[in-house]
């Protein structure tokens, strides 16, 4: 149903994407997921450090700690920034999809839970709010097709650019962990899969070390 018989295909030394990981019933299915993590934990819109700028993108998580950002700065916390209760966990689905492709490392504690609507973007970042960048970061895409940018460890250095579709799984460590990437555009109604179209990036990841 999964991984069976999808190709890996090395994009960069450490980014390793698998297109169609999910077939079309496994993108329903982790929908359906995603649907009871946001009764539980709604979308919220994050805000820049210091501007207080909204980001384009809405966000919720699940685990057993959650990525928010504010006025006052990135951070892991292991409860929601407005209702203030726990994240949901982690459906059994992404713990299983850790194991496939990151099976080497300590298991997620977090999982970003993304939603962007069709005119919505991500500028260039690096993931670095982890207290240690031994585990890849892994994602998935489900809905509409993502124009993705990664370039190396250094604002500056060249980018190239390829296309997530739904279904995909990127995993994202090694010599490509702190790599600085985004999403320049989304391609509109490329998906039937979310009823009000838009795309849905988890992003799944490891933030403590060994204890
Ligand atoms: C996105 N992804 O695909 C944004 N970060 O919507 C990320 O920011 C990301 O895909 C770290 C590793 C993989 C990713
Ligand atoms: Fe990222």
């Amino acid at each position: 149903m999964t991984h069976a018989g999808t190709q890996a295909i090395t994009v960069l030394p450490g980014v390793i994407h698998y297109p169609g990981y999910y077939d079309a019933d496994a993108c329903r299915a982790l929908v359906d997921q995603l649907r009871k993590i946001a009764e539980a934990a709604p979308f919220f819109t994050p805000t820049m450090p210091k501007t207080d700028k909204p980001f384009s993108v809405r966000m919720t998580n699940c685990g057993s700690l959650g990525w928010v950002s504010d006025r006052t700065g990135y951070r892991y916390q292991p409860d929601h920034p407005v209702t203030g209760r726990p994240w949901p966990p982690m459906p059994s689905e992404l713990t299983a999809l850790w194991q496939d492709v990151a099976a080497d490392a300590l298991p997620p504690e977090a999982c970003l839970v993304n939603y962007y609507e069709p005119t919505a973007r991500m500028g260039l970042h690096q993931d670095r709010d982890e207290q240690t960048f031994d585990a890849p970061v892994v994602s998935v895409s489900l809905g509409d097709t993502a124009l993705f940018r990664i370039g190396g460890t250094e604002r500056r250095d060249p980018t190239r650019s390829f296309r997530l579709q739904s279904g995909d799984v990127l995993v994202f460590g090694g010599p490509a962990r702190l790599a600085f990437h985004g999403i320049d555009r989304l391609y509109a109604g490329s998906s039937t899969l979310l009823d009000k179209g838009g795309r849905l990036n988890l992003t799944l990841r490891r933030v403590t070390p060994k204890p």
